[in-house]
């Protein structure tokens, strides 16, 4: 509870005014009745529900500060192949997922397997807002302010055991809640994974919110994870099972196309993808194309995770 409401500033001293007001008629239009739901259930009351869930969330560590990407786009053009292929799919079908009650279950090889209800994760560590650049494989970025705590503080909680040298993330599979999973351009649920060093390593988020807010379902509502020096499908949405493994998983991405998708997947400008070029990527708002960093800008804290490897054969 307190660790939510803390005594920081309200987002209305320091974000800029803009983004404040943008947030609010979002809110405003698509009657954000999950913020309100979310808040109630962490017993805060209707006025800071109106003024977002996480409004007073610290600053996290490794935040950039580049422009956030307007809100409107970051909840109006999204990959969710879970309601169509399509950009705005999402966001005008992913209504029909239910994100309550949810749980997610901490599995495999640990001393403490562990089924955790949303709310449960919701409280489990201080929400931070981590300002992070996006990169999506298909040379589009967006830099959005996340709401959430390092996914370690969950993964710790498991005790992970000494096989546990890889964690699978895997979506909600449920058709009735998920049109596109009629569709089978994906071998559903949607599964990504992250060797266990990368999915513990500071900079790897357990994400509950975006701007302030509980996630809208299109960005992957109610829980997902968010790994910024990688190509944006390694973040998988909507998670239902967090499993700890012996060996590399069977990644949706990389089951599809193996020679497009790898296991690692780290945004590298010098990898060439055979359909898009990966040297330089649009920020969504801006016409010039800007060059794509290493590890999308974040070589500094992870570059040593991949030490002697060939980045070119491990892509
Ligand atoms: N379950 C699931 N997770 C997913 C995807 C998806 O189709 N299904 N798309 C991925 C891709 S390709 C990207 S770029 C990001 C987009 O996240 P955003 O819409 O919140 O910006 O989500 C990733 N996570
Ligand atoms: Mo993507």
């Amino acid at each position: 509870m307190s660790r939510v409401r803390t005594a920081f500033p309200r987002s209305s001293e320091i974000t800029p005014r803009d983004v404040f007001d943008q947030r609010r008629s979002f809110l405003r239009d698509a009657g954000f009745v999950i913020a309100a739901a979310g808040a109630a259930s962490l017993g805060l009351g209707a006025r800071d529900a109106a003024a977002g869930t996480f409004s007073s969330a610290r600053k996290g560590p490794y935040g950039t500060t580049e422009a956030p990407t307007p809100l409107k786009d970051v909840t109006s053009y999204n990959n969710f192949y879970e309601f169509g292929t399509g950009k705005e799919d999402p966001a005008e079908r992913a209504g029909s997922l239910k994100t309550r009650p949810w749980t997610v279950s901490v599995e495999g090889e640990c001393a403490k397997p562990r089924r955790w209800d949303i709310d449960e994760l919701l409280k489990l560590a201080a929400i931070e807002e981590r300002v992070y650049r996006m990169r999506c494989v298909e040379g589009w970025s967006m830099v959005i302010p996340w709401n959430g705590y390092p996914l370690a503080e969950l993964l710790k909680r498991a005790e992970p055991n000494s096989r546990a040298k890889y964690v699978e993330f895997t979506t909600l599979s449920d058709v009735s809640q998920m049109p596109g999973q009629r569709a089978a351009v994906l071998d559903w649920p949607y599964v990504e994974g992250l060797r266990i060093d990368e999915a513990m390593h500071p900079l790897t988020l357990l994400t509950l919110g975006l701007y302030g807010d509980l996630l809208p379902n299109q960005n992957g509502a109610p829980v997902r994870v968010t790994v910024p020096w990688k190509y944006g499908f390694k973040s998988a949405k909507s998670i239902v099972r967090i499993r700890f493994t012996e060996h590399e998983p069977k990644t949706a991405w990389n089951k599809a196309a193996p020679r497009e998708y790898g296991f690692y997947s780290n945004v590298n400008p010098a990898v060439e993808h055979p359909r898009w070029s990966q040297a330089k990527e649009r920020r969504i708002g801006e016409w010039t194309k800007r060059p794509t960093l290493p590890f999308n800008g974040y070589a500094e804290q992870v570059a040593g995770l991949y030490a002697g490897m060939d980045l070119r054969k491990y892509f």
